[in-house]
């Protein structure tokens, strides 16, 4: 969605500019992702004089010099760590690239696509500011730190989505019953990230920039429709590849270190999210991937104890591509090489995960009493948002207060909700989200830990507790 969202600013930004420009968006499935030799003889055949990528094209040497070959010229604009060799383009912008002096290197892909419009069309222009709402849907998303720069472009960005002048967001924001006045960051990762997303993991993405740059309100309402149902077809496909990756990787295993699933019938566009609820629900690397006639793609998920990516590079000899960070990373074997990667990865994990106590650890900010809790507490939270990912919110930690009710909601009871009360008989209510299952043996004192927000029903707001854990009072260690 990153490229997506950078595709539509772009696309505006050169509009305004009276430039003859066109979006164009690779399709996964029959493409792939990013820069691809026959992407690029169809644009020129079209008679397309320059290219300019968004997220893509630091790693394309090949087609970069393809792109020379056939005489189109090529600007690559990318946030991607670049390999040993840069692409022959005609011009190369990356914050990532070695000697490169922006002092902010945790740019999105829509966050360099901002620069460059920044650059066009200077600094002070209204019209820019319209463009940041694309740049605060396309960081979020693309789980790039909420610090720096990119904290700043959100926390403007959010503000002029809550101000809407895009047709494609009212209407999304609309159908997924959201009030688009008070989106936050949770939500563009949640409600809208994922919707904008649905389209390119089913079949193309181009649903998702026709939504983003329409002006035509039927045409907006139509694609937001299309969207949505497209998100729930993808969640029902990413819970069946789940379901079907867990019962492919844990087969004669006993105790795996890194989960590994491959099958002809996942779909390349949900893998990505299978592999991240395995690594979720085991704790442990995870890599599912589909497998094609020649190739098999695979899309990994890791934990912070293992660099998944390093464990790709020394497996580099074995894999057509491979790229990534510390905690997700893609790669293309050719099937012929796939017994012998899975053997080598489980035995790189295994030599580095075995006899570690590996469990997720949750860590606290401050211990607080619940009759410290207020609105002038969360007043003074606000300050740090946008919140997400590098930035998380604040953590708390009472301990000792009395659950004075406690029942389930949601479907099947997945939830868990408290009324909290501490000696002063100050009481909160708390929202355990799927801890539904702790409901039958609560104990009737608990510690526990989360964050707080405000919770708004029925148009009325109050103050809950976002529960990240419980326990029984005393059985947590202070540290
Ligand atoms: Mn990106």
């Amino acid at each position: 969605m990153d490229g997506v969202t950078a595709t539509a600013l772009l696309l505006q930004a050169l509009q305004q500019l009276h430039a003859n420009v066109r979006g164009y968006i690779p399709n996964r499935f029959d493409e792939g992702y990013g820069l691809n030799n026959d992407a690029l003889d169809h644009l020129k055949s079209d008679g397309v004089k320059l290219v300019i990528t968004v997220d893509c094209g630091i790693r394309s040497p090949n087609e970069a010099q393809h792109a020379r070959d056939i005489g189109l010229d090529l600007v690559i604009s990318d946030h991607h760590h670049p390999g040993d060799e840069l692409p022959p383009a005609f011009a190369i912008i990356n914050p990532k690239q070695s000697g490169d002096i922006y002092a902010d290197k945790d740019l999105a892909g829509v966050g360099v696509a901002y620069k460059i419009a920044e650059a066009l069309i200077g600094s002070g222009d209204l019209s820019l500011i319209d463009l940041l709402d694309l740049v605060a849907l396309g960081t979020v998303a693309d789980l790039v730190p909420l610090i720096g720069e990119n904290r700043v472009l959100v926390r403007r960005g959010l503000k002029q989505i809550r101000e809407t002048k895009r047709q494609g967001l009212y209407s999304l924001a609309n159908i997924a019953e959201m009030s688009i006045g008070k989106t936050t960051a949770d939500q563009i990762g949640f409600i809208l990230g994922p919707r904008l997303n649905a389209a390119g993991r089913l079949e193309s993405a181009l649903a998702a920039l026709d939504l983003l740059t329409t002006n035509d309100v039927m045409l907006a309402g139509q694609l937001a429709q299309q969207l949505d149902v497209q998100n729930r077809q993808r969640q029902v496909l990413t819970r069946t590849t789940q379901e079907k990756a867990e019962s492919l990787a844990m087969a004669g295993e006993s105790n795996p270190f890194l989960l590994f699933a491959v099958d002809e019938e996942f779909n390349p566009g949900v893998v990505g999210l299978a592999a991240s609820r395995l690594t979720e629900t085991h704790y442990c690397p995870s890599v599912v991937a589909a497998k094609g006639a020649e190739e098999t793609r695979g899309s990994c998920r890791s934990i912070p104890e293992f660099h998944i990516t390093d464990a790709l590079d020394q497996c580099a000899d074995l894999l057509v591509r491979h790229g990534g960070h510390a905690a997700a990373a893609g790669f293309t074997v050719r099937n012929e090489k796939l017994p012998e990667l899975v053997s080598r990865l489980k035995s790189i994990a295994e030599a580095q995960l075995s006899g570690k106590d590996l469990r997720p650890t949750v860590t606290a900010d401050m211990e607080v009493s619940l009759s410290q809790l207020n609105f002038d507490l969360l007043k003074h939270l606000s300050y740090f948002e946008p919140t997400g990912y590098g930035n998380p919110s604040a953590i708390f930690v009472s301990r000792n207060v009395k659950v004075k009710s406690a029942r389930t909601v949601g479907a099947e009871g997945k939830h868990l909700k408290l009324t909290l009360e501490d000696e002063h008989s100050a009481a909160y209510g708390a929202i355990g989200f799927r801890m539904g299952s702790l409901q039958a043996d609560l104990p009737s004192r608990v510690d526990v830990m989360y964050s707080f927000e405000a919770n708004e029903y029925n148009g009325r707001t109050s103050l809950q507790l976002n529960l990240k854990d419980v326990k029984a009072a005393g059985s947590v260690n202070t540290q």
